[in-house]
């Protein structure tokens, strides 16, 4: 997929309606992700659900809000304002994601992105995430690649403490590409009402604040990659930026394309542009010319002289294997 430029709509606390997707597309994003669509219609979670922190944060507890597949399908359009929109699905069980991968394939996407990460979508008291444990999200996969032959992306959380295991089983089993990542689990604080602040009362976190934790993320996976523990797969990150330069920090640390929700809702959808233009200046003044002169650079840091620890692919992808509950398409 070839894209204008590398700023990605991610799905996320924007882009319920098809009106956001035409803002962004308006400003500029190079590529568009739908909010997360679900089998039925969900209305979201009781406000507030959108709070911002002082160290320039926003937290949310949207409760993924959307119309369901059924009107998302008499709304959805492969590309709007002449760039390409990637549908979201989320499902609690993986026949809940096959019934999704074959109502979105009849769509003709570009791409499908699957959320195993929303880090309350079970309300106050979540389960799990399907993308905290590597034999979930490699049978997640699996539902999803044996009902369509449209690429992947998996978007996973970083609310783990190790992402690479998590991108392993979702490359073996199939995901052509990585998104990460998904908010961080959080929650604050009211001191006057002695309550949380969000009406869902846990949430997950955004915005600049989470960039360096986000940065950290991508790098752990391009470092897997580099020294080929996992499969290369194209990475679409997500966490904080709002600039040039912070697009230039994640396509430094191996990403492809470069997500931006939270300073859409700082600023607006001309972020999208701006942020282009910046990068554009940068690569001028460092006398690059194209995304691939840079992209991976700080990686020559990080994965100097080391090796995969494990046979390539990992421990992680064959503790799923031998869960039973993987089946590899390649
Ligand atoms: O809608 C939400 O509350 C939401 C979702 Br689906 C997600 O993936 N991540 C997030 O922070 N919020």
């Amino acid at each position: 997929m070839k894209l204008a430029n590398p700023t990605v709509l991610p799905s996320g606390i924007l882009g319920e309606r098809q009106g956001m997707l035409e803002a962004a597309a308006k400003g500029g994003a190079g590529l568009l992700v739908t909010k997360s669509v679900t089998l039925r219609p969900r209305e979201g979670y009781r406000g507030p659900v959108l709070v911002p922190t002082p160290a320039g944060g926003i937290m949310n507890a949207m409760g993924l809000p959307n119309p369901g597949i059924e009107e998302f399908s008499r709304t959805y359009a492969a590309r709007v304002g002449g760039r390409p929109v990637i549908p979201s699905i989320h499902a609690s069980s993986p026949d809940e994601l096959r019934q999704l991968a074959m109502a979105v394939d009849r769509l003709g996407p570009p791409a499908i992105e699957v959320n195993l990460s929303c880090p309350h979508a079970g309300g106050s008291r979540p389960d799990a995430l399907v993308s905290q444990d590597p034999a979930e999200t490699a049978r997640a996969i699996s539902a999803i690649c044996t009902n369509t032959d449209v690429p992947i992306i998996a978007k996973l959380t970083p609310n783990v403490s190790d992402i690479v295991e998590i991108a392993a089983a979702a490359l073996y089993a199939g995901a052509s590409a990585i998104a990460a990542v998904n908010t961080f689990a959080a929650m604050d604080v009211d001191v006057n009402f002695e309550r949380p602040v969000l009406g869902n009362l846990i949430g997950g976190l955004s915005g600049p604040a989470i960039r360096p934790l986000a940065l950290r993320k991508v790098a752990d996976i391009a470092v897997a990659m580099r020294t080929g523990c996992i499969d290369q797969a194209p990475i679409i990150a997500s966490g904080g930026a709002a600039s040039g330069e912070d697009l230039a920090r994640f396509i430094l640390v191996g990403a492809t394309a470069v997500g931006m929700g939270s300073a859409v809702y700082e600023r607006d959808a001309g972020v999208f542009a701006a942020a282009s233009a910046e990068l554009d200046a940068w690569m001028q003044a460092k006398g690059y010319r194209r995304l691939g002169d840079f992209r991976g650079k700080v990686i020559d840091w990080l994965a100097t002289e080391k090796e995969c620890a494990d046979e390539p692919i990992g421990k992680a992808v064959e503790r799923a294997a031998e869960a039973g509950k993987a089946a590899p398409r390649r």
